[in-house]
């Protein structure tokens, strides 16, 4: 297809059964400065490989969507902003980009769309988008909801951070079809932190459990995505005290500023990381890279 570009590595792995994993470029270009960003692109590819499975890493430049990211693209989506403006792609900005040969990374919305065109059934990210604090007055709810109801892919995340509104972000995945199925946890991660308060009415304890949600679903037509939602580490949580004031704070900022649409995450959350010296940073790299072990497991067991 004219605007599809599936790498190599990643069509013989799907042409040949081995599980492939996909991997959004947001979080390196818009959610993590450069060079700790590149680093956890490599990290995590590594991740996927020595379990077994193909990483794909989506993203948007010279006129196509590829699935599948080289060495010289990746420097230019983790080095946004030094010669090439990356922009930040969802379902909406797919065509624009496409069509002025634009650089972008795709967001969890924008790497669902690739999913579902190349085939791939599990994807791996830090947090999805969803609706967002105040979000009766702006109405900033995430592109990346609508895409989870209708793209069937399993994907795999640390529950969603507090810099949204979690209940209401539930409550759209409910009215929407997508299960959020805890990871070892009977209740929704937020992001740096294990525990929410809000209890989940899906738990799996294994990757075949996953798997064994994911055929169920997609056998009867059912489409859409399933969240997995796995906790960060225990001994890597954040302090949650210090974490939710720098939300705080950074909220208030943007309001402040007037930030709006898709630079709302990106300011909130670069605005995260300075205020807790980069320990949000920290903990980000570590919760990705685990959820990158779970889900090539979970590619492993739902199997090709
Ligand atoms: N949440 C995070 N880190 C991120 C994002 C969300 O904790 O990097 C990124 C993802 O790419 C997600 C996107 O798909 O932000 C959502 O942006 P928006 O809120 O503008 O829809
Ligand atoms: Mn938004």
């Amino acid at each position: 297809m004219k605007y599809l570009e599936v790498s190599g590595e990643v069509k013989n792995a799907l042409d040949s059964g081995v599980p492939v994993v996909a991997l959004e470029s947001t979080i390196i270009s818009h959610g993590m400065p450069y060079p700790q960003n590149i680093e956890c692109a490599i990290n995590l590819a590594g991740v996927i490989r020595s379990a077994g499975c193909v990483p794909a890493l989506v993203a948007v430049d010279g006129g196509k969507l590829h699935v599948g990211v080289g060495e010289e693209l990746l420097e230019k989506l983790a080095r946004n902003g030094d010669e090439v403006e990356v922009k930040k792609v969802s379902r909406r900005d797919i065509p624009v980009v496409l069509a002025k040969g634009e650089t972008g990374a795709t967001t969890v919305s924008g790497t669902l769309i690739a999913c579902h065109l190349a085939g791939i059934r599990v994807f791996v990210t830090g947090g999805i988008g969803g609706v967002h604090r105040g979000a009766e007055e702006s109405f900033d709810m995430s592109a990346d909801l609508e895409e989870l109801a209708v793209s069937d892919v399993a994907v795999v995340s640390a529950g969603v951070k507090s810099i949204l509104d979690l209940e209401k972000t539930l409550e759209v995945l409910e009215t929407k079809g997508v299960p959020v199925v805890g990871y070892g946890t009977d209740e929704l991660p937020a992001f740096y932190t294990r525990t929410s308060g809000l209890k989940l009415v899906a738990r799996a304890d294994s990757p075949s459990e996953v798997a064994e949600i994911m055929k169920a679903k997609w056998s009867l037509g059912l489409t859409g995505s399933i969240l997995v939602a796995n906790p960060i580490p225990e001994d890597k949580e954040a302090e949650s005290g210090e974490i939710n004031t720098a939300i705080e704070e950074a909220i208030h900022l943007a309001e402040r500023c007037g930030i709006k649409g898709n630079d709302v995450t990106p300011f909130i959350l670069s605005n995260v990381a300075k205020a807790t010296s980069n320990s949000s940073l920290k903990a980000n790299l570590v919760l990705v890279e685990n959820n990158a072990r779970v889900g090539a497991e979970i590619a492993k067991a739902y199997g090709a």
